[in-house]
């Protein structure tokens, strides 16, 4: 994107339109006088190893090592005196531009569209530039500039988090925008999958889907992959699998420094630990090599109930997750909202009304969404990517997670379905009642498998979760208020039952809450000690926007 002639800090007439030679010359009129000379000693001997770190072709490097030790500002900020970070972060982003080229990295004003193109209208943000990597050396190089302009910076998959921040930011600020990186690539022996942090789960599943295999990713196909997999990963199939971060065999990933680096079993295995669900907190991963699962052909139904077959759903869920679960290739997926409940029974094979569902068969449906079927893992995902609205809108999610006790479903259930309806007629915002059931194999596939740093414990239980679309800004307290409330009901009465487990799964976090926190004082403690070795400034705790972060913890 060429660097345009509507910036809002510097004097339109000092603009041109074009590209990277233009731009220097811009830097170079636009900026102040040069830094006194003592300083500009100390300036080079810092600008130089930077600039040598890029790698950049001889002319380049010169060309840009030139333009910077002109910036008074940026004398300024690395003789420790006052400088503007706005203007900082402009000359910021006209470096990662140099390191990239023009065409990576929208500068201001940018693209409004780009950056919105998130789920959550709440996330809406307008950064100084959006870069758009489209090689690990790519995000190396911007990594690189962002730690030596010590820019505040936020990393984007899928855009999928609701939480303001986690992977937006506002100006000044830069965007790191993966979406680039989106490629799926499958070993010869269909083993592993290799896929891009950018892309989309939808199109992971329909590009793996001729080779008659899967992984272990998100259910919905608009869901970005690396979101997903930091924060653990729960899909259909982990019940029998682990989540998807148990099936990652490697992550490549870029440092805080830029190194490029991998992360597995024999490789900085204590990094490849605190990835499996540790978050944004290491560095940017740019590929995931996933252990493919042999799960295409798939049985499944999806059926809706009127309310007042509410509690025999609930019912037969916990029955289900006392018995039927134990044949692993079961799942379940139950979705509340207050005036019906759709319930997804679906088999990781062929199948014909599998016995482990016997409980759901006798309650009479509304409607029959889809029959009972012989699908693909794909049919599945592309029928619940129609469930979901990608209307502008605000959402949020929340979670909280208890061992299997019907009493306490159906208590918590009907405390919120009151609220839920209340508020829905108040502000119009929907929202939904979700168990996720976590059965026992699937935290002891995680340890057969590695390991990771979640500390979940080995019994069958559920996450709770809810999914919460509304429209006005000003009802953010109001609608918000219904799964705080709720999620602090878990608590209180889960706590009086013996049946409060004080897990909370990442990808339901809410803004306020604290995953982290949750993991186990032993494992937060590594996660931490993992943080300072491979990042030793603890650039990901200081200059990222917002996010489930450590230091935090
Ligand atoms: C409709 C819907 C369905 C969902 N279904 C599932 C599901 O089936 N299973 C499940 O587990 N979760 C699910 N989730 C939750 C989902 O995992 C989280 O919302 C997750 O944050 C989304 O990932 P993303 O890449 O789209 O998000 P983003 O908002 O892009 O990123 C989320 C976080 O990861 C960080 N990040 C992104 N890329 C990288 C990277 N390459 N390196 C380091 N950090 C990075 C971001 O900075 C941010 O903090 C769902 C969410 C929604 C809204
Ligand atoms: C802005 O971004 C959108 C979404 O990525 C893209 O379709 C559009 O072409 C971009 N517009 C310009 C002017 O580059
Ligand atoms: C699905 O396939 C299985 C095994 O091939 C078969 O027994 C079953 O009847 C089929 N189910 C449906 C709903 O078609
Ligand atoms: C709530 O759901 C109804 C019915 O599906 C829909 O018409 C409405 O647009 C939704 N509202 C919001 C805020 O999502
Ligand atoms: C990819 C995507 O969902 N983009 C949407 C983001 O929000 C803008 C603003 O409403 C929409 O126009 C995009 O379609």
């Amino acid at each position: 994107m060429a660097y345009s002639a509507t910036n809002s800090f510097f004097p339109a007439a000092m603009f041109d339109i074009g590209f990277l030679c233009c731009c220097f010359s811009i830097i170079g009129s636009a900026l102040t006088a040069s830094p006194p000379p003592t300083n500009r000693v100390l300036v080079q001997s810092k600008l130089q190893p930077f600039v040598n770190s890029l790698a950049l072709p001889p002319t380049q490097a010169q060309s840009l090592s030139n333009k910077l030790v002109q910036d008074s500002n940026l004398g300024a900020f690395l003789s420790g005196k006052d400088y503007q970070s706005s203007l900082l972060l402009v000359v910021a982003c006209l470096s990662i531009q140099a390191s990239l080229g023009a065409e990576s990295v929208d500068t201001l004003p940018i693209n409004q569209t780009e950056t919105e193109a998130n789920w959550s209208q709440g996330c809406w943000r307008s950064p100084t530039c959006v870069v758009l990597p489209e090689s690990a050396q790519d995000v190396s190089k911007a990594l690189k500039n962002i730690r030596f302009f010590g820019s505040k910076f936020a990393v984007r998959s899928g855009g999928h988090s609701p939480n303001p921040g986690f992977s937006s930011i506002d100006n000044p600020g830069i965007l790191i925008d993966l979406q680039k990186l989106n490629q799926v690539q499958i070993s010869q022996d269909k083993k592993v999958a290799s896929l891009g942090p950018g892309g989309r789960w939808g199109d992971v599943l329909a590009a793996l889907d001729p080779y008659g295999v899967s992984v272990i990713g998100g259910r919905i196909p608009q869901v970005g992959v690396a979101g997903v997999i930091l924060g653990g990963g729960l899909f259909h199939f982990s019940g029998e699998y682990g989540l998807a971060a148990d099936n990652v065999k490697n992550f490549e990933i870029v440092l805080s420094d830029g190194t490029l680096t991998n992360a597995n079993a024999d490789s900085n295995p204590d990094l490849y630990w605190a990835l499996k669900g540790g978050g944004a907190n290491f560095g940017i991963v740019t590929r995931f090599d996933l252990y493919t699962i042999p799960v295409r052909d798939i049985w499944f139904q999806v059926a809706i109930y009127t309310p007042d077959k509410i509690p025999a759903i609930l019912a037969a869920f916990a029955e289900w997750q006392n018995k039927g679960a134990s044949d692993v290739k079961s799942t379940v997926a139950l979705i509340i909202a207050p005036e019906a409940a759709t319930v997804g029974l679906i088999y990781s094979a062929p199948a014909d009304e599998p016995e482990a569902f016997d409980p759901f068969y006798s309650i009479p449906p509304a409607t029959v969404a889809v029959p009972a079927n012989n699908g693909t893992v794909l049919s599945l995902t592309n029928i619940l990517g129609t469930t979901f609205s990608n209307a502008p809108q605000r959402h949020d999610y929340r979670g909280s997670s208890s061992k299997v006790d019907l009493q306490l479903y159906e208590e918590v259930y009907t405390f919120w379905r009151e609220q839920a309806m209340a508020v829905h007629e108040a502000t119009g915002a929907n929202m939904t009642f979700t168990l996720q059931p976590i059965p026992v194999n699937l935290v002891d596939q995680g340890i057969a498998k590695g390991g990771n740093p979640l500390g979940l414990p080995r019994i069958n239980h559920q996450w709770w979760t809810t999914l919460v679309d509304w429209n006005n800004a000003e009802d953010d307290e109001k609608v918000r208020a219904v799964p705080i409330a709720t999620s602090e009901k878990w608590k209180e009465l889960g706590e009086q039952r013996g049946s409060y487990i004080p897990f909370l799964f990442m990808n339901d976090g809410s803004r306020d809450q604290s995953p982290l926190s949750m993991y186990g004082a032993e494992n937060v403690a590594k996660l931490k000690s993992v943080s300072r070795k491979y990042d030793p400034s603890q650039m990901f705790q200081k200059l990222q926007s917002n996010g489930f972060l450590l230091y935090k913890v």
